[in-house]
């Protein structure tokens, strides 16, 4: 087997918890320190998953290890001092999403990674769910033909504020922390956008940003796209944490229904496809879907860094993303269509 490469993990907080089975579950990678500025969840990490040593300052870790990559599960505004750390060491950065609280922000970011030549990837693992690739795979057999329609529709009355309560607190809330997710499945199934238009609303009282918002679209290679998501919505059974919808091509239809089950109207018919979960020991309703994705995207990173090859959603790449989320803030401002490519 080639060498394990030898990672760390900063921010030991909610998702994080994640962050580390999924690099348990990677044969050729060793997580050998961790790092939180509360000790007790760095040590708690450190002992469930057998982590040989822990920090509570980044700046010390860089100066101690010598790693292949650093994974950072914290949220946005602390990412641009800590991959500037990661940057000075010559350290590659898997930074999970949003990238950063503005578009300067992420340019910054990314302008650094270019400047020390480190690879830069945002963890970004809404296009690497099961669901997803299978999808991929039946717009890439030309199946549907040219596609013309898509919809994305994400909506839950989960209360997402306990596992994460900061998100009661960000004046840009839903679109910053699902519809960067939608944004960034959209430019992977429909390619680039180049018009966007949004409405948001705020439904919950009490909190400081938007809970609901849609967006439209247009695509480069013709298709409508409709992004709708939501944190009020009332549903029995609740979808969460599911991405339904329906994609429409010149020749058929691909449905997205529940419960990971495909649906295509093709020219030979309607088939079922119902795409199955990894199975992982560690998994479990209702976030199978997406903790098996975060196992997919690490892989993609480590795959990435072995082969010296830029991965899908690099630092680079996501900013076209945040581009579409900064201009569907800016569009549901000013109530008109903006165009992102004005804004990179
Ligand atoms: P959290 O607040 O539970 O955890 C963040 C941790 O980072 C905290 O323990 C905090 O002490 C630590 N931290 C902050 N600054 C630090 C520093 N300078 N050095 C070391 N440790 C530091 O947050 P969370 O809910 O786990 O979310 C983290 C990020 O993950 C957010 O950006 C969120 O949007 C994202 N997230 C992504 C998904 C997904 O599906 N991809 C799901 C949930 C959350
Ligand atoms: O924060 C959200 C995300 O990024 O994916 C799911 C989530 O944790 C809650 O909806």
């Amino acid at each position: 087997m080639t060498a394990r490469l030898k990672g760390a993990v900063i921010g030991c907080g909610f998702f994080a918890q994640n962050h580390l089975y999924g690099w348990a579950d990677l044969d050729d990678v060793e997580i050998v320190a961790v790092c939180d500025l509360d000790e007790a969840k760095a040590r708690l990490a450190a002992e469930r998953f057998g982590i040989a040593r822990v920090y509570t300052s980044a700046e010390t870790l860089f100066a101690t290890e010598a790693l292949d990559f650093v994974d950072i599960p914290t949220t946005m505004e602390t990412h641009e001092a800590l991959t500037a750390l990661a940057f000075a060491h010559g350290v590659p950065v898997i930074l999970q999403k949003p990238f950063a609280p503005d578009l300067d922000g992420c340019r910054r970011i990314v302008a650094a990674a270019g400047a020390a030549n480190v690879p830069l990837m945002i963890h970004e693992d809404f296009r690497f769910q099961n669901l997803f690739r299978t999808v991929r795979g039946i717009l890439d057999s030309g199946e549907l033909g040219r596609l013309t329609f898509g919809r994305l529709s994400w909506r839950t009355g989960i209360d997402v504020y306990s596992n994460q309560p900061y998100l009661v607190h960000v004046k840009r809330f839903m679109i910053m922390d699902v519809g960067i997710h939608l944004l960034d499945l959209a430019r992977f199934l429909f390619g680039e956008a180049n018009g966007v238009f949004c409405r948001t609303q705020q439904i919950k009282e009490g909190i400081a940003g938007e809970d609901a918002a849609t967006i439209l679209l247009s695509h480069e290679q013709g298709a409508t796209s409709i992004l709708d998501f939501s944190y009020a919505t009332r549903r029995d059974p609740d979808p969460f944490p599911q991405t339904l919808g329906e994609i429409e091509g010149t020749e058929g239809t691909l449905v997205i229904g529940a419960d990971q089950v495909l649906t295509v109207h093709g020219k030979g018919g309607t088939r079922r496809i119902p795409v199955p979960q990894d199975g992982r020991a560690w998994t479990s309703a209702p976030w199978t879907q997406i903790q098996d994705s975060v196992v997919h995207t690490q892989r993609h990173f480590i795959d990435s860094l072995r082969r010296g090859t830029e991965p899908a959603t690099s630092g680079r790449d996501s900013l076209a993303t945040y581009a579409l989320l900064e201009a569907a803030y800016l569009s549901a401002a000013s109530g008109r269509l903006i165009h992102p490519d004005r804004l990179v």
